[in-house]
């Protein structure tokens, strides 16, 4: 029997044998890559869902994004992050989504022809998302789920539409067509959504929102007055204080781990008399001290603005060592993060009384999540890749010969103390400036050891010394000005730092890796 709406589809096939071949393609192409979106969407809203096997970090777009952070050779990634910088995040899964939706426009062409072949590749994305989400180190078995359903739910949708779009199916007018894709585009993007909506509804920020920090055992010292140089901060120079948002973030997650305090635990074993297991509470119910520590980035070109300054809050490394008991013969504390990344942080410096932290708290807030809540660890004198594990869960006293860590892994150093440096932050390299008194100011930096003296050169001449402001304590950076009689014509600026050793920065000029570049800061500026 006819219903009145199978005759109007007849109706509508008699009136149309299907667009034209080239219309016909581009059509194809589009249901391939809505096809896509949906299976992106529909993984997304599954990552979301309240279960506790799964994760935000579960999304299929994610898991592939991090497997291949993990994968791609070292050269590439160095490229990266000098190309992109801290954008290389964003650039990275902004490549993934064009590739797949490349990928997926072929897989909808294809489909028009053979269904079968454009559904297994589909089929094969999905697979790619499963085996990625599968070899996660913070995987549970849930964490192919939200690929494999959100590939179903695309295989599904990559056929309705070839079918409904071919000659001779339901959807040939022009008006049928638009209302099919839109409301499939509609449901793709309704779902990825509902799993953003859901996702933050349980993530760490409201764990965050929630944490209440104890007052420190040991409060940090005042920042001393004249530390800044307030009249030029506004005029470029960076502040002593670095705040928690300005702060420089560098690290290999492409989505900020998803670690609520409540869940957390650290495991301290290996090498040591008595294991111990923190949570979160017993963490903040131990005597908790403040201090100020410069953090530095190993990938800093000279000149470069990896590096800050803050107030961290936490409990001494040392001190947890103690009660652990370390075994005679261990030379490493092997950190891991929730995302699997892994540190070798040497044990002497982590426990010969510096200031070396297992941190909560970042200027007087809890940890932000992009810089390791809830529990990060701080050292001084060492660069944050052998030292600096944000979200750690699990530290190893052994043996460095024994552990390889991610980036030594890469070609970077096993042991990385910071080496001394010093910036010029004002003037801009090419400034135009009038001649006179001119203030050149910016920052140096030898954590844990102290920075002595400041100099500066004018156009290779005499080193001339700058004034050094006060700091706070050897492990922090501090500011320096130098009084500067510009006369007329264009001129090079240079900058060197000599710490509380007596050693000055050395001149010779090498890259970031494997242990710290270095090399004198300079700008090119033009008086008038
Ligand atoms: N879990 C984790 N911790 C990490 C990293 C990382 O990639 N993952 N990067 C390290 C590096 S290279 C640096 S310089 C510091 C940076 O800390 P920040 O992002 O809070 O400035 O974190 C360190 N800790
Ligand atoms: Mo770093």
């Amino acid at each position: 029997m006819r219903t009145p709406g199978s005759a109007q589809r007849t109706t509508a096939q008699e009136g149309s044998a299907g667009p034209p071949p080239r219309a016909a393609t581009g059509l194809a192409a589009l249901s391939g890559v809505l096809a896509a979106g949906v299976t992106v969407g529909v993984g997304q809203l599954v990552a979301g869902l309240p279960l506790g096997g799964l994760s935000p970090s579960a999304a299929p777009l994610v898991v592939v994004g991090d497997a291949v952070v993990d994968r791609v050779p070292a050269p590439v990634k160095d490229f990266a992050v000098s190309a992109f910088g801290t954008a290389d995040k964003p650039v990275l899964l902004a490549t993934i989504a064009v590739l797949v939706a490349l990928l997926a426009a072929a897989a909808g062409v294809l489909a028009r022809h053979r269904l079968a072949l454009g559904v297994a590749v589909v089929a094969v994305l999905g697979v790619v998302g499963v085996l990625a989400a599968a070899t996660r180190p913070d995987a549970t078995a849930l964490w192919p789920l939200p690929s494999a359903l959100g590939a179903a739910a695309g295989a599904y949708v990559l056929t309705l539409l070839t079918r409904r779009l071919a000659p001779g199916g339901r959807s040939t007018g022009l008006r049928r067509r638009a209302v099919l894709l839109g409301s499939v585009a509609a449901a793709g993007l309704t779902a990825a959504g509902a799993g953003r909506v859901l996702s933050g509804a349980r993530s760490a920020e409201e764990s965050r929102a929630r944490v209440v920090l104890p007052a420190p055992a040991e409060a940090a010292p005042p920042v001393p007055p004249g530390a800044d140089p307030a009249q030029l901060v506004g005029a470029g120079l960076t502040p002593y204080v670095t705040g928690n948002r300005d702060f420089y973030r560098i690290d290999t997650a492409l989505v900020v781990p998803d670690v609520r305090a409540e869940d957390w635990t650290l495991r301290l074993h290996g090498m040591v008399e008595r294991e111990i297991t923190l949570t979160f509470d017993d963490l903040l119910a131990l005597p908790l001290v403040e201090r100020w520590i410069t953090l530095t980035c190993v990938s800093n070109e000279v000149g470069g603005d990896y590096a800050g300054n803050a107030k961290w809050l936490g409990y001494p490394l040392a001190e947890l060592l103690a009660r652990a008991g370390v075994r005679d013969g261990a030379d490493t504390l092997f950190a891991t993060s929730t995302d699997g990344f892994t540190l070798s942080a040497p044990l002497a410096e982590a426990a010969d009384g510096r200031d070396a932290l297992l941190a909560v708290g970042m200027n007087g807030e809890p940890l932000p999540r992009e810089h390791g809540f809830p529990v990060r660890m701080v050292i001084s004198g060492l660069y944050g890749f052998v030292s600096a594990c944000k979200w750690v869960t699990d530290i190893e006293v052994t043996r460095l010969a024994e552990r390889t860590a991610y980036w030594t892994e890469r070609g970077w150093a096993e042991r990385a103390p910071v080496k001394t440096a010093s910036r010029i932050d004002v003037p801009r390299s090419f400034a135009t400036l009038r001649a006179g008194r001119v203030p050149v100011a910016g920052v140096a930096w030898a954590q844990d050891r102290g920075i002595s003296a400041v100099e500066v050169r004018v156009d290779r001449g005499e080193w001339a010394p700058a004034k050094v402001l006060p700091s706070v304590s050897e492990d922090t950076w501090c500011q320096w000005v130098f009084e500067w009689d510009a006369e007329p014509g264009g001129h090079v600026l240079e900058v060197r730092a000599t710490d509380a050793t007596g050693t000055p920065q050395t001149a010779e000029v090498v890259a970031p890796i494997p242990n710290g570049a270095s090399g004198y800061d300079s700008v090119t500026v033009t008086v008038e």
